[in-house]
Order: C-alpha cells, then sequence, then structure tokens
C-alpha cells in the first residue's frame, strides 16, 4: 500500500464505532447478524437491533429501575425531608411492570436466536415415505435423489429453506427398517441421531 495506507481488517470500523461511543454493544452485535441474516425478516431484525431500538428499550427500563431505587433509598436516607413517599403499592406496580418488561425481552430473545440460527427439522420416516420428495418440494428443487427402491437415501442432507421468513434447516434421512448392510446401518444411525 501506498503513502502508509492499508486495507480495513475485518470488523475494524465497527470496533472503532464501538470504542469511541458511537454505538453501544447491542448495536456491534446487529452488524455481524446483518451481514449473515438468511432471510428478510432476519435482516429486518438486525437492522432494527443496529438502529438501536433493542438498546433504547433497555436503557429506558435502566432508567425506570434507576429512578425507583433513587426513591427508596430518598426515604431511607432522609425520612424528615417532605418528599411525597410513593406507596407501597405504587412501588410494586413499578417493580412487576420492569419484570413483565425483563419476560418480555428475554421471550424475543428466543425469537432473535432462531432468526441468526434457524429451525433445525429432520425428515424422519420409513422408506419410501416421500421424505426426500418432500424436502424436494419445500426447497423448490431436486436436491435429493428420489426412486421408487426402498433405501436411497443414506447420507443426511441438509438444506436451509426460507418458511415465511425464518430460516429452516431440513434434514432428510435415511428411511427408518432393518438394515440391509452396514452402509444403511450408519445411515439409520444417522437419521435417529438427527432425530
Ligand atoms: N403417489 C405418490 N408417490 C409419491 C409421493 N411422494 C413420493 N412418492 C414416490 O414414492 C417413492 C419414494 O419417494 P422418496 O421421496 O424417494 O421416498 P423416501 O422417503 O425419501 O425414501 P428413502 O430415501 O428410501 O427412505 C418415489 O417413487 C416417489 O416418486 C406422493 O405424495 N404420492
Ligand atoms: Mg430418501
Amino acid at each position: 500500500m501506498e503513502n502508509g495506507s492499508r486495507l480495513a481488517e475485518p470488523g475494524e470500523f465497527t470496533r472503532r464505532a464501538f470504542l469511541n461511543g458511537r454505538i453501544d454493544l447491542a448495536q456491534a452485535e446487529a452488524v455481524v447478524d446483518l451481514i449473515h441474516s438468511r432471510t428478510e425478516l432476519a435482516l429486518q431484525a438486525a437492522n432494527e437491533q443496529l438502529a438501536g431500538k433493542l438498546s433504547r428499550r433497555i436503557n429506558d427500563l435502566r432508567d425506570d429501575l434507576l429512578k425507583t431505587l433513587a426513591h427508596i433509598e430518598a426515604h431511607i436516607d432522609f425520612p424528615d425531608e417532605d418528599i411525597a413517599p410513593d406507596t407501597k403499592e405504587q412501588l410494586i406496580a413499578r417493580l412487576e411492570h420492569g419484570v413483565r418488561f425483563m419476560d418480555e425481552l428475554l421471550r424475543t430473545a428466543n425469537e432473535g436466536q432462531i432468526l441468526r440460527r434457524g429451525i433445525r427439522a429432520a425428515i424422519i420416516g420409513r422408506p419410501n415415505a416421500g421424505k426426500s420428495s418432500l424436502l424436494n418440494q419445500l426447497l423448490g428443487h431436486e436436491r435429493a435423489i428420489v426412486s421408487a427402491i426402498p433405501g436411497t437415501t443414506r447420507d443426511t442432507i441438509e438444506e436451509t429453506a426460507n418458511i415465511r421468513g425464518l430460516p429452516v434447516i431440513f434434514i432428510d434421512t435415511a428411511g427408518l427398517r432393518e438394515a440391509r448392510d452396514e452402509i444403511e446401518v450408519e445411515g439409520i444411525r444417522r437419521s435417529r441421531q438427527s432425530l
């Protein structure tokens, strides 16, 4: 490179933005989700997180809890001052609101994981049940060999399909039966493992 210039390392600009406080950790993490997003829905979720939606919600909760804490401590430290006390009911209501909010956040964290990693779904059944045909239909192309001979599929076949925005990793497997040879024994072992 000329005049001391060099190529940026992967993630370097994101790291700088984080270290300079321009974005927070949740936003920095969203960048990698954005890059790896496999469906429109995942892309949209990553975009929202990058825009600071998750960070704002967490900061709001933090502010709320700090205010409640300050109020309680003010009454312990300065009981004689003329600060209108929150009633016990008000305090409990606020804390319960915080708990509900955190529960909701944890629930959507699960959804976020599903969007990032996808759902794994094994297609299991007897030989000739139509497992490979089903996989091909879901993918919209002839990925797996289909034949009228039972025991066609031996190896597991993994492919990702976009099901209403969710990445679903379908696993086509060897049909379950008394195995006829050592390859089928291994195939059926893999079917059970997928199951
Ligand atoms: N009539 C009918 N035949 C089907 C259907 N789906 C699959 N078949 C036929 O059933 C046979 C077996 O289909 P496969 O998709 O290879 O079945 P499989 O479950 O993957 O079989 P193995 O890999 O041997 O376990 C093929 O001849 C298909 O054309 C269906 O919905 N209706
Ligand atoms: Mg098959």
